[in-house]
């Protein structure tokens, strides 16, 4: 990494703001790739990183506190007119691209109005990108909001450099040919403004190559993408955890008072996950394999608990406030069938939860079962697996997630089929501590050294290096 300055482009800026009994303080939000960007190893000499997002606050109340928001990052938000941030947010990004990226046509729920308040937003975000763009700024666009903004922004400054990172997968051109044939183009031609375009697997980049290929008639040469205007470069970069944090965080004195409780609480076997809401994740799927599991080994029922912890998202989307339902719907029902007068085999919770207790929970439980449907990375897994520091616990990982590519040594299942993963259920439950502790120790050491810093310090220098391959006229 070098001393240029850095620009980040994301959705959501990393907090909001926060009013109650007239008192307006700042909240600080969580998540990967907020995680990720903070974790940047930057020079001491590098000048302030600069942070362009989407305002969820009024211009008012910014110019009102924005001395409140005071770290490492100079935060640029862009503010949106409602009608225009519907459109783009719950309309294109969540009912367009985020089903048919994860492989769920049918949830497609396509208007040339959503497509037209993406066009809208991605200009405005170009705007004020181009606004405070000067000559040496190294651009680092991220996630599908984005996938336009590249050549909107290379369109007006055609010497910048920018970089673009997809959280998602990138799905096959079989998917990707379900959107109208202008729209794919003017998707795809977005992401070739940018210098260098980086996925989470090979799979998505390869996926992406094809795409191009087939849509745009631009081949690769090793990956990388030449067309009269551009030449771009693309590469894998499996995003970490800031593992230390996770690991180190497991002896907090708070979160062991949370552990104590969890296990005082619930002295059997403890299953847990957590995932935002969201029809990727396979929480229902989740749910048929328990019943099945309880219904097939009736010797488990009181012996065990399964903490789901569901985190609101998305809420004003039918796809996502139906899931809620179905969800709350099969716990109810399995808790009926199950149940006893003094026992439940699922413990329910639709709620953010704090750092201390979801480090608590990841150290307490014997088994974290996460089974999305499909995922780009999945940083619940790795956060798991860092926490425990006493290398004991179990992974059931779904095999259609980024990170299974990474843990090999979890108990990988498909997800749709609730007898296998019901099975494994049933072999991680009477998985001996040695077993545990060979799996834990391996899985730990792989992902301990690549961390979240080392991912995005890989990605900045790759893409300094096509600045340069650019600079000298050389083939990336
Ligand atoms: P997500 O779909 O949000 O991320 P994930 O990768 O699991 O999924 O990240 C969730 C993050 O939220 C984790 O860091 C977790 O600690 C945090 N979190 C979970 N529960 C929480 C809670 N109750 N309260 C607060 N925070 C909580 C998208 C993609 C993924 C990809 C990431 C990063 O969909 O595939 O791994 O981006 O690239």
């Amino acid at each position: 990494m070098n001393d240029n300055r850095l620009i980040i482009i994301s959705y959501r800026l990393p907090f909001s703001f926060k009013t109650e009994n007239r008192v307006t303080s700042v909240k600080a939000s969580a998540g990967g790739l907020v995680t990720a960007v903070k974790s940047l190893d930057l020079p001491p000499s590098a000048p302030k990183p600069v942070w362009v997002g989407c305002a969820d606050f009024s211009q008012r109340v910014w110019e009102k506190h924005k001395h409140l928001v005071n770290d490492d990052f100079e935060y640029v938000p862009v503010f949106l007119d409602k009608t225009t941030n519907k459109g783009f947010y719950n309309g294109f990004a969540n009912s367009v691209l985020w089903p048919l990226f994860h492989y769920f046509p049918a949830y497609i729920d396509y208007h040339d109005d959503y497509l037209t308040a993406y066009k809208a937003a991605n200009q405005a975000v170009c705007d004020k990108v181009v606004e405070l763009l000067q000559p040496d700024d190294l651009v680092w666009v991220h996630d599908y909001h984005f996938l336009p903004l590249p050549m909107l922004i290379r369109q007006s400054q055609p010497s910048a450099t920018i970089g673009f990172f997809l959280h998602i997968p990138f799905p096959s051109y079989e998917l990707l040919r379900l959107l109208p044939g202008k729209c794919r183009s003017y998707l795809l031609n977005g992401l070739l403004g940018a210098n260098l375009v980086g996925f989470h697997t090979t799979d998505y980049r390869v996926h992406f190559l094809q795409s191009v290929r087939l849509s745009l008639g631009f081949s690769h040469r090793l990956g990388t993408i030449v067309t009269p205007q551009t030449k771009v470069q693309t590469g894998t970069f499996p995003i970490g955890i800031n593992y230390s944090l996770f690991h180190d965080a497991s002896a907090d004195e708070e979160v062991v008072q949370e552990r104590l409780d969890l296990k005082r609480s619930y002295p059997d076997k403890i299953i847990f996950s957590v995932d935002r809401l969201d029809y990727t994740k396979g929480v229902m799927q989740r749910l048929d394999a328990l019943e099945v599991l309880l219904k097939q080994h009736p010797d488990w029922i009181e012996k065990l608990v399964f903490i789901l912890v569901v985190v609101p998202s998305r809420d004003q989307i039918q796809t996502y406030w139906e899931r809620k339902q179905m969800i709350e719907q099969a716990v109810g029902r399995i808790n009926g069938q199950f149940g006893t007068l003094t026992w439940l085999p699922i413990v329910y919770r639709y709620s953010d939860v704090t750092f201390s207790q979801l480090v608590a929970l990841y150290t307490a439980c014997d088994i974290a079962l996460i089974t999305p449907v499909r995922d780009g990375m999945n940083l619940v897994a790795k956060e798991f697996v860092a926490s425990r520091q006493d290398q004991q616990g179990v992974l059931i990982l779904s095999e259609l997630t980024g990170a299974a590519n990474e843990l090999g040594e979890a108990l990988l299942v498909n997800p749709l089929d609730e007898y296998e993963v019901a099975d494994r259920l049933l072999y991680a439950l009477t998985m001996p501590p040695d077993e545990q502790r060979q799996r834990m120790i391996t899985m730990q050491a792989r992902i301990s050294g690549y961390d979240v810093r080392q991912w995005a310090n890989d990605f900045i220098d790759a893409l300094l290096t096509t600045q340069q391959a650019d600079q000298t006229g050389q083939a990336v």
